[in-house]
C-alpha cells in the first residue's frame, strides 16, 4: 500500500535501527542517559537554543511549553486552525489551565495589524493577560504553509514589546526551512520556544524536542514529569533522533519536490482540485466530484493508496520519506481511473 495519510507513517530507516540496537543508553531520570544528552544538546544547537527537552510527542511538547511559561489569570493567543488549539483535545485549557484567544488567520498566520490590536487591547485592567502568542509552521491545517521570515521576526518584536512569549509548533519546522532555503535557526530565533517533531518528516519511530532558554526548559522538565513523559532508557529512542537529523533533513526537499508533483497531476485532472504547496501536504477538495471523502477514500483504498477523509469532500495527503516517484505516478493514475467513473454517475 501506498501510505498517503501522514509523514507520521514513515518507519524508521536501516541506519535508525543499527543505531538504536547500538545506543547507549542510561536513566534519563536521573539525566544520565548519554545518548539523550547528546540528543538534545544536537537539538538546541541546531536550532540556535540554550537547551532542549526530548518528549515523546509534539502534543506533549507543546503543553510543556505552555506550562512552562504561563500561570494562573495568563492567556494564550493562538491561530484559530493550530494544531495546538483544535488537534491537541484542548489540553490549554484542561490540563494546563490557561484561556485561550482564537484568533482567525490566512493560511495559518494571523495578520499582524490584527494582532497588534488585539494586544493593545489586552492594557485594559479587566483583561487576562496574554502571556503566550502559539506559532505554527509549517502549518499543518493551512496545507504545509510557512510563515515568512519577515513576519516571525514582526510578530516576535510586537510580542517581546509587550512581554509576551513566543512559542513555535515547530513540529515540521525543519520542512519550513528547507522551504525557505534557511537553517532552521534562522526561524527559531524568532521563538522564545520551539518544538520540532523527529517522528514525522525526520521519519524517527518516536518523539519531539522543546528547545528554548535554560530556566524555561529547567521548568519544562519538571511539567514532562508531571505529565508522566519522563523516560528511561530513552536513549534507543534518542539515538534513532540523531540519525534523523544527521541524514533526514536536506531529504525533505524530494518530499516538497513530489507534492509539488502530485499536485500539478490533480490540477490536470481538475484545476480546483488543490493549491501548489509548499512543502509537503496536498489538500485534496473533492467537491467537484460526485464522490464524498470517505467514497474517494475507499476506492484509493481498493487501488492501493492509503489515505484518510478531512473532512466530507477534503483529503489530506502527504509525501514522506517512504514514498518514491513510482509512489505518485501510481496515486495520481488512481486519482484519474476514478474520476471518470464517478463523473458518469454523476452524469
Ligand atoms: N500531526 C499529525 C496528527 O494530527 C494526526 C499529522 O498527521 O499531521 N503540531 C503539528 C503541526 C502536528 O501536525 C502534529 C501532529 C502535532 C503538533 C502533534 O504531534 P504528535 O502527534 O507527536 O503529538
Amino acid at each position: 500500500m501506498i501510505d498517503l495519510r501522514s509523514d507520521t507513517v514513515t518507519r524508521p530507516t536501516p541506519a535508525m535501527r543499527a543505531a538504536m540496537a547500538a545506543a547507549e543508553v542510561g536513566d534519563d531520570g536521573y539525566g544520565d542517559d548519554p545518548s539523550v544528552n547528546a540528543l538534545e544538546r544536537k537539538a538546541a544547537d541546531m536550532l540556535g537554543k540554550e537547551a532542549a527537552l526530548l518528549l515523546p510527542t509534539g502534543t506533549m511538547g507543546n503543553i510543556t511549553a505552555v506550562f512552562a511559561q504561563t500561570g494562573r489569570g495568563d492567556e494564550v493567543l493562538v491561530e484559530s486552525t493550530a494544531h495546538i488549539y483544535r488537534t491537541e483535545q484542548g489540553g490549554m485549557a484542561s490540563l494546563a489551565g490557561v484561556p485561550y484567544r482564537v484568533l482567525p488567520g490566512v493560511r495559518g498566520a494571523v495578520p499582524f495589524e490584527r494582532l497588534q490590536s488585539e494586544i493593545a487591547g489586552s492594557g485594559y485592567s479587566t483583561r487576562l493577560h496574554p502571556a503566550l502568542l502559539c506559532l505554527e509552521t509549517t502549518h499543518n491545517a493551512a496545507g504545509g504553509t510557512v510563515l515568512p521570515l519577515d513576519y516571525l521576526a514582526a510578530v516576535r518584536a510586537l510580542a517581546t514589546e509587550h512581554g509576551i512569549a513566543v512559542h513555535i509548533d515547530g513540529a515540521r519546522v525543519f520542512n519550513a526551512a528547507i522551504a525557505l532555503g534557511v537553517p532552521v535557526a534562522e526561524i527559531a530565533q524568532h521563538a522564545d520556544t520551539i518544538t520540532f517533531c523527529l517522528s514525522k518528516g525526520l521519519g524517527a519511530p518516536v518523539g519531539s524536542v522543546l528547545c528554548g532558554p535554560e530556566a524555561v526548559i529547567r521548568r519544562a522538565r519538571q511539567t514532562r514529569k508531571m505529565l508522566g513523559g519522563t523516560m528511561r532508557q530513552s536513549g534507543v529512542l534518542a539515538a534513532a533522533g540523531l540519525v534523523a537529523l544527521d541524514t533526514m533533513v536536506g531529504r525533505l526537499a524530494d518530499d516538497h519536490r513530489r507534492a509539488n508533483h502530485l499536485a500539478a497531476g490533480l490540477q490536470a485532472i481538475h484545476p480546483s482540485l488543490c493549491e501548489t504547496p509548499e512543502t509537503n501536504i496536498v489538500y485534496v477538495d473533492l467537491a467537484p466530484s460526485s464522490l464524498s471523502a470517505p467514497e474517494w477514500c475507499q476506492r484509493l483504498g481498493t487501488a492501493g493508496i492509503t489515505c484518510k477523509p478531512y473532512s466530507a469532500t477534503q483529503v489530506r495527503l502527504l509525501t514522506h520519506a517512504d514514498i518514491s516517484d513510482a509512489d505518485i505516478e501510481a496515486a495520481l493514475a488512481a486519482f484519474q481511473s476514478i474520476w471518470p467513473a464517478k463523473q458518469s454517475r454523476a452524469a
